[in-house]
């Protein structure tokens, strides 16, 4: 699988069709700033492709990538890194209304939170949103490389459905990619 950068926008979104003329299938990635959904795109889908920063903030605008022509990645922008949190909930419910309202074929959306945080309202708003309109959601806790053994036990417990994720060393790496062919393609 190989990722190619597409457009990075907030209003134009890319219709691609396969040779048959479908509209390709998307999956979206979405959390709290910081959280790792560059670094994950990446991961998962060629080293490099998406921009990764130790600075929260760094994916503002909706980037959109193909891979191998056959699906869509669309690295959202992460929430809650500004000092006014109403003003950002707004502006990120509204981008993200915009996209998922124009989005019939988005398939799955891959939440990401931190694993040493609690979920924050705009995770709790995107997981209620996907349930109404019935598209599966992947709950994976980031950056497990931070927690001991004990500390991801519980966490496991807390979240039975989620999968837990590391880039440092990706065994998740398979299952995440299975779960992607599993939703898009059933
Ligand atoms: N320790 C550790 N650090 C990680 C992991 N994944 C990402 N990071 C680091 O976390 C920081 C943020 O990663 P990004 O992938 O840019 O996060 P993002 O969610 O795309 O951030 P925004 O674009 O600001 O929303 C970077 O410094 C990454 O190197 C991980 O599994 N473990
Ligand atoms: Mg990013």
């Amino acid at each position: 699988m190989k990722a190619r950068f597409l457009i990075s926008t907030l209003s134009e979104f890319p219709i691609l069709k396969d040779p048959r003329g479908n509209i390709l299938p998307e999956l979206a990635l979405a959390g709290r700033s910081n959280v790792g959904k560059s670094s994950l795109i990446n991961d998962l889908f060629g080293e490099g492709v998406a921009k990764t920063s130790a600075t929260p903030g760094k994916t503002q605008l909706i980037n959109f990538f193909s891979i191998d022509d056959k699906f869509l990645v669309v690295d959202l922008p992460g929430y809650g890194f500004a000092k006014a949190p109403l003003e950002e909930i707004q502006k990120w419910s509204k981008a993200i209304d915009a996209y998922i309202n124009g989005r019939p074929n988005l398939k799955l959306i891959l939440l990401l939170v931190d694993c040493r945080r609690e979920l924050c309202q705009e995770d709790i708003t995107l997981i209620e949103w996907a349930k109404a309109k019935e598209i599966p959601l992947l709950l994976i806790l980031t950056k497990t490389d931070k927690l001991n053994r004990s500390e991801k036990d519980a966490l496991l417990k807390k979240y039975p459905d989620a999968i837990p994720y590391t880039v440092m060393k990706p065994i998740s790496r398979h299952l995440v990619k299975k779960r992607i062919d599993e939703i898009l393609w059933d």
